[in-house]
């Protein structure tokens, strides 16, 4: 249930989902340190062959605000944010991607809509005004149909869950911690955030988009791969999961 008020001053923390992001990880790490400084940071790392683990174990030996949890023998985006999420105690969880294609400019924003503009969760959103999606150009490695898919994956998803909100795959969110001890992340990739906010706005839960610019990936590779089948592989999920949310209201 919506509950009246979040504790002023309430601890946030950042979760931080990676694999193979050891160009990134040190300069994000910092650049949310910087805006938040209250956060405790965990960085849930799937035993990345490129040893961003252990950039992430010398950050946390010397500041106590960063953790790590160095997941060995098992992967996957989603189960990494709810154990984060489970690992941790701040009363408002924020969680992004890891490769500055969101702004951690737009954390604080988020995290003050949740600790004082009475909303339970805040998503970062490409699709409200003010926001922008990824353009792909020659310049970045984004495939011109991957960001097509993704924009008319939104587009449907808006059709058949609900013209109200905006950016079903965000993947970008400050929420309240009684909201994830109700509703815990289902799913394998980005179909999870789907199922989080439909069953959120089902309960009736404050929902809020604060727009951002989504940028490309400049240092390291994507996780998501840009070939026909695996566009097509990750389709299904997604369908799956919305059919489901509407004819079951749970994914
Ligand atoms: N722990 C963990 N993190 C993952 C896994 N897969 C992806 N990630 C992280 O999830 C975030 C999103 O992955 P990306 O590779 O940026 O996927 P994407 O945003 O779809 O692709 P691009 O932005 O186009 O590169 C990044 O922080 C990744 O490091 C995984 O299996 N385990
Ligand atoms: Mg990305």
């Amino acid at each position: 249930m919506p509950s009246t008020e979040v504790a002023a001053r309430a601890p946030v923390t950042v979760v931080l989902p990676t694999l193979n992001e050891a160009l990134n990880i040190a300069r994000l790490i910092a650049a949310i340190l910087a805006r938040v400084a209250e956060a405790e940071v965990w960085v849930v790392d799937d035993d990345s062959p490129d040893g961003t683990w252990r950039i992430v174990q010398e950050i946390a030996a010397a500041d106590p605000r960063v953790r790590l949890l160095r997941r060995i023998g098992r992967r996957g985006l989603t189960s990494a944010i709810q154990e984060g999420i489970d690992a941790s105690t701040g009363e408002i969880v924020v969680w992004l991607d890891c490769d500055f294609s969101m702004p951690p400019e737009v954390i604080p924003q988020l995290v003050e809509a949740v600790s004082s503009g009475g909303h339970d969760l805040a998503v970062g959103s490409r699709f409200v005004a003010g926001g922008s999606a990824k353009r792909p150009t020659s310049a970045t490695r984004d495939s011109r149909l991957g960001v097509a898919l993704s924009n008319w994956l939104n587009l449907g998803a808006r059709l058949w869950l609900g013209p109200s909100f905006h950016d079903y795959t965000s993947g970008f969110i400050a929420c309240r911690r009684g909201v994830l001890e109700e509703l815990r992340l289902v799913g394998d990739y980005g179909e999870y955030f789907m199922a989080l906010i439909y069953q959120a706005r089902q309960r009736g839960y404050r929902i809020i988009e604060v727009p951002y610019a989504c940028i490309p990936r400049e240092f390291g590779e994507s996780k998501t791969g840009s070939g026909l089948l695996q566009y097509g592989r990750r389709g299904v999920k997604y369908l799956r999961t919305a059919a489901r949310l509407r004819l079951l209201g749970k994914p």
